[in-house]
């Protein structure tokens, strides 16, 4: 009889346990299921963002800092010492190998919506990896996504050798209308200087040229 009813509080014990764990796991369960199933919204995240956007990319295995400089219609030049405008943002400045978690060398800057007139986008060899130094390509490719349709397009790429420190380039001068349409006559390199870097060296030029007044 002792036996019986130490082996019935045991059973007592042990349903008892089960029943928590099962208690535990099920509240668990219902915790999660939030998390289980993310809102739909998120999964729909297909389409790029930005409108105008200027990638440029340079050899991954190099640890050589280019920048990329690009001005909108009526806006202000916009690289990595100013990296916002009124319609372009440079996402990111890579400098090269150093601080970067990214095995790719690569810098965007993307437009919100699309203004009629002449877009500009310079590249700027900033730092070497060795002297003397080797010369390297950059790509450069703009795409549009069309403000209707949300599809991506590829309007412009070219190549560069980039070879003097410190020289900053135009790589492409084009016209966009409205949609985004690329008029193919407007197309050209003439140089524009956009980096900031041009407004203490003019500023450096006009005190030199004060102090030997
Ligand atoms: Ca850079």
């Amino acid at each position: 009889m002792e036996n019986n009813g130490l082996s019935n509080e045991n059973d007592v014990v042990f349903r008892d346990v089960i029943l928590l764990a099962l208690t535990g796991f099920i509240s668990m369960v219902i915790l999660l299921i939030p998390f289980v199933n993310p809102p739909t919204e998120e999964e729909s995240t297909s389409i790029p963002p930005g409108n105008v956007i200027v990638e440029l990319f340079w050899d991954d295995k190099r640890d050589v800092d280019i920048d990329l400089w690009v001005q909108a219609p009526d806006d202000i030049p916009v690289g990595y010492s100013n990296k916002g405008g009124i319609f372009f943002n440079l996402l990111r400045d890579d400098l090269g190998i150093y601080k970067d978690n990214s095995p790719v060398n690569y810098e965007v800057s993307y437009s919100r919506g699309i203004s009629d007139g002449v877009y500009i986008a310079n590249v700027h060899l900033y730092r070497e990896d060795k002297t003397p130094f080797k010369p390297i390509i950059a790509e450069l490719l703009v795409s549009v996504v069309d403000p209707d349709s949300n599809k991506r397009k590829q309007i412009l790429k070219t190549s560069k050798k980039l070879e003097e420190i410190g020289k900053e380039i135009t790589v492409f001068q084009f016209e966009l209308d409205k949609k985004g349409k690329l008029k193919k006559n407007s197309i050209n390199n003439k140089y524009v200087m956009l980096r900031s870097g041009n407004k203490d060296s003019v500023e450096l030029i006009n005190n030199d040229e004060l102090s030997n007044n």
